[in-house]
């Protein structure tokens, strides 16, 4: 609850400041969601699949999910608004079926069978703490280059890491992280699931990763830069214990990152 306090007044003052009417949007980062909970989510190896999964950890406002029937070697991060989640039974509703997942470990004859077991007698998550719908998406990409910002590592998708902006290309933003060199890098849309404002992992409660060590190779004056707002945004995170550089309040996919780009 103190939370949701913290995240209206910070929209509110946002909002307030850049003189735009205050929408302070839905609490998208209450998660309710408890570990043994089912639910049903896309196949994120075979996204034309629905399956039951199993809530096997929780980290701030995402869901770390296993598919039944899967091994542990695939587990899965999910926002809890996101569209890829949703209560048992709504897929049979919409008129499809459950899939067993890729890889799954029996015989497919016997999914009709392992279904039976898996759901009888499970705690299925409440269609009420599912949130209805993901917050929009900004309607432009308006990230520019070296604006900071929290982000998910997709090699190792449970950390989220600070990371700076290395380059736009049309609706896409080069997420680099900050003290690592290339091999982490990866393209997204602006409005990705996976990037999110400086403050966020304050505001729900998920670890944010510390910066790497390792230096980036100085090519041009933009690296320069780049690296002396790295540095400048290190000391601001070792001041506040690692916890992002100025929380700020903003709406998750928002198109401002605010925090210490421009090293001022
Ligand atoms: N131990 C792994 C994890 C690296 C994580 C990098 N992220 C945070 C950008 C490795 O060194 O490869």
């Amino acid at each position: 609850p103190q939370k949701a306090i913290e995240w209206k007044d910070a929209q509110i003052i946002k909002h307030a400041r850049s003189g735009r009417p205050s929408r302070v949007p839905s609490q998208y980062q209450v998660n309710e969601f408890k570990v043994g909970m089912k639910l049903e989510a896309q196949d994120p190896r075979n996204t034309t699949s629905t399956c039951i999964a199993t809530v096997v950890g929780l980290t701030g406002s995402r869901l770390r999910l296993r598919l039944d029937g899967s091994d542990n070697k695939n587990d899965f991060w999910r926002l809890v608004d996101s569209s890829e989640i949703q209560p048992i039974g709504s897929c049979e509703k919409n008129g499809g079926m459950l899939q067993p997942p890729l890889g799954f470990r029996l015989n497919a004859s016997s999914w009709p069978m392992f279904l039976l077991k898996t759901l009888n007698g499970a705690e299925m998550a409440p269609a009420r703490i599912f949130h209805k719908q993901e917050p929009p998406a900004p309607e432009q990409n308006s990230f520019q280059v070296g604006m900071k910002l929290e982000a998910v590592d997709r090699k190792n998708p449970h950390f989220i890491c600070p990371a700076t902006v290395g380059a736009l290309r049309g609706v896409e933003v080069l997420v680099t992280f900050d003290g690592w060199r290339g091999a982490f890098d990866y393209y997204c849309r602006y409005d990705s699931r996976d990037i999110f404002p400086v403050g966020w992992c304050t505001l729900t409660g998920d670890n944010l990763q510390p910066p790497g060590t390792k230096a980036q190779g100085m090519r041009c004056s933009k690296d320069l830069k780049r690296k002396q707002s790295r540095l400048l945004c290190r000391k601001l995170q070792r001041k506040q214990g690692h916890q992002g550089c100025l929380p700020q309040g903003q709406p998750f996919s928002s198109v401002e990152s605010s925090g210490c780009e421009g090293g001022t």
